[in-house]
């Protein structure tokens, strides 16, 4: 909370070529916060290079971010849109917290488990550290609600934890967030494996649908989904493939299974699938069209960075500065 207004804050990391996953989990509900919140959305370029970036790639990717997130409705005059490396309040922060986060903690972090099995020739500090930064990500703007996918509601747990500690020791520091995960598109899953989440540094492009893929790769990849042997389209235990489909058909139509099973009964997998197709394809349309917009323009888009880190750095200086007053460190005017 700041100035009595609520705080929402959130981040995309420009590791890769966003999915629908980040869209449906994240970027689509940013927005709902915008006009009775003071809202952050940030593009976490800090926590992309956990694993190895191409550095043309994570520039490239840095910019379609920002374009991304006002394609899907971010008014950059309602929302401080920013590059978290443009606001070095993070690092600093992140630096104070790691002195109150146990290595214990930080040890059960299931993305750390998964993403250390995963990149196992580069189990990097910044890898085991990723939740700290995060912390210091949201606690530096007073943040009350997080908007995100279900897979990050771990580590906004152990932000709160890591706030409250340090609350305990010295009051009245830090607002305590709360994770707010969305009931639709909490989870949305590989199309190849749909035991496992649909990523954006997935090798496999088929077992991803991108923002930006075109109609025809969009509907060609809902063709091709893994399902199972059974015909009827029906949400069941078992059935992981058309369980995901059906949320992802769900997440665009705002039907329920109920009411999906209804509209397919007596229909066969081929034509489920190329409906979700069709609706994920016309729901990306538009944010397409914008998206190519915002991204034409790059001296557009380097002046709201600007004017983002500004608007961000006023806010992300007042609470450090509170920190590092209440902790001990010297401050010189
Ligand atoms: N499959 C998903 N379903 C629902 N929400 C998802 N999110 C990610 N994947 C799904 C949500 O998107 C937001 C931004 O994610 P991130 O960029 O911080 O990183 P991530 O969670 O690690 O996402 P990826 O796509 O899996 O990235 P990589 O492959 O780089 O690790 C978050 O709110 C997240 O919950």
């Amino acid at each position: 909370m700041f100035n009595d207004q609520k705080v929402s804050f959130s981040g995309v990391q420009p590791s890769g070529n966003l999915t629908i996953g980040n869209y449906l989990g994240a970027l689509r509900n940013f927005s709902t916060y915008s006009e009775a919140y003071k809202t952050f959305y940030c593009v976490v370029d800090g926590h992309a290079i956990t694993v190895r970036q191409v550095p043309a790639d994570l520039r490239r990717r840095t910019y379609e971010t920002l374009a991304l997130y006002m394609a899907c409705g971010l008014d950059p005059n309602k929302n401080t849109l920013y590059v978290q490396s443009h606001v070095h309040e993070h690092a600093e922060l992140s630096w104070i917290l790691n002195c109150f986060t146990m290595f214990g903690e930080l040890s059960r972090m299931t993305q750390f488990k998964d993403k250390s099995a995963k990149h196992a020739d580069n189990i990097n500090a910044g890898l085991f550290t990723y939740p700290v930064l995060m912390a210091a990500d949201i606690l530096l703007y007073q943040t009350d609600v997080v908007p995100v996918g279900i897979d990050q509601k771990q580590h906004v747990e152990l932000a709160r934890d890591i706030a409250t500690r340090f609350n305990a020791v010295f009051p009245d520091t830090f607002t305590i967030p709360e994770p707010v995960v969305a009931k639709s598109g909490m989870k949305i899953m590989s199309l190849a494996d749909p035991t496992k989440k649909m990523s954006k540094s997935d090798e496999n492009v088929n077992a991803v649908v991108y923002i930006l893929d075109d109609r025809d790769t969009i509907i060609r990849k809902f063709k091709r989904a893994v399902t199972d042997s059974d015909t009827c389209v029906r949400y069941a235990e078992g059935k992981d493939g058309i369980n995901n489909l059906m949320s992802i058909y769900s997440c665009f139509t705002g039907k329920t299974n109920e009411e999906i099973e209804r509209e397919f009964e007596g229909k066969g997998y081929g034509d489920f699938k190329a409906a979700v197709g069709e609706v994920c394809a016309d729901a990306l349309a538009p944010v397409q069209e914008k998206f190519n917009a915002f991204l034409s323009d790059k001296a557009q888009l380097e002046a709201q960075m600007k004017k983002g880190a500004e608007e961000a750095s006023y806010y992300a200086r007042r609470t450090l500065s509170k920190v590092q007053k209440k902790i001990g460190f010297v401050q010189v005017k």
